[in-house]
């Protein structure tokens, strides 16, 4: 059996399963496909999430940036990522004490354990706390202000009740949640495809943090293969940091490294010229 994602009306990604189990949340439909080519495959609402095949593309892109760039990262908040890829990657960083998973649907997190183990083996270890909860709510929280150090959005695609989490208002609470040399690091789709999307995330982060990067790289599922990646804070200047070679070391990853963050921001020029667009 065939599973396609519409990537926009005229074009898409077509995969062959195996098997599809379809869970119904109180939010969304989840699919779990079985696939030849990508492993296990977690589908929300339609829209691919993650691969057993390119997962550590997306969650290695989206985490160490934000935690190599960071002096000293101890307390992260993740907005989304039910499926776990992204709390396995910080906990790599040995300064990290605690890890906050803020997801909105309890069913991502049960269905992942069940199907993803892997991926999610990191969701019990006693450094990580998870909220069942709408991440923007979460954020006006007393408890949330001024509290972290990074704060990575790992979201769905901006349709519903992940449509807020690119939005000015939604950025306000995340700079306000940050402490003194806190970083943001937001998924920010695709800059072929979903270039609307794109500079509006782009444009909304620009409007309520001092310093802004774009940077892209690659994730197959995902559309156009080429995903963005925003990075942002009122503390760093991420142009002008060089963080220290031991920060790299023992990360054990399969994408980032210490060579591909030297020219992390040296961006395709056509996406430059989106960002000037905004
Ligand atoms: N088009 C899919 C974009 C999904 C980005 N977030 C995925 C969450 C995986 N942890």
């Amino acid at each position: 059996m065939w599973f396609t994602e519409y990537w926009t009306q005229n074009v898409g990604i077509t995969i062959k399963a195996k098997e599809i189990k379809r869970i119904k949340s109180k939010y969304q439909e989840i699919l779990v496909l079985d696939t030849y080519e990508f492993g296990k495959v977690l589908v929300l609402d339609g829209l691919i999430q993650t691969t057993e095949k390119d997962e550590f593309m997306y969650h290695e892109m989206l985490v160490h940036p934000a935690l190599v760039s960071h002096p000293n990262p101890e307390r992260v908040l993740i907005i989304g990522g039910g499926d776990g890829g992204s709390v396995k990657e910080a906990l790599k960083h040995k300064s990290v004490k605690e890890v906050h998973l803020c997801e909105i649907d309890e069913e991502v997190i049960i269905t992942s354990e069940k199907y993803f183990p892997e991926i999610s083996s990191k969701l019990r270890d006693p450094k990580v706390k998870i909220f069942i909860e709408d991440g923007n709510k979460f954020l006006d929280e007393e408890e949330s202000k001024n509290y972290y150090d990074v704060i990575i959005i790992d979201s769905s695609d901006p349709v519903s009740e992940s449509e807020v989490l690119f939005q000015e208002q939604f950025y306000k609470k995340v700079r306000n949640s940050l402490r003194e040399n806190g970083i943001m690091i937001a998924q920010t789709e695709s800059p072929i495809l979903q270039q609307e999307y794109f500079k509006k995330a782009v444009k909304n982060i620009k409007k309520v943090f001092k310093y802004t990067q774009v940077y892209v790289g690659s994730v197959p599922s995902y559309p156009s293969g080429t995903w963005s990646y925003t990075i942002a804070s009122d503390y760093i200047d991420f142009l002008k940091i060089k963080p220290d070679l031991s920060k790299f070391e023992n990360l054990n990853t399969k994408y980032f490294s210490d060579k591909l963050y030297s020219c992390l921001f040296s961006i395709p020029e056509f996406v430059k010229k989106l960002i000037s667009e905004v």
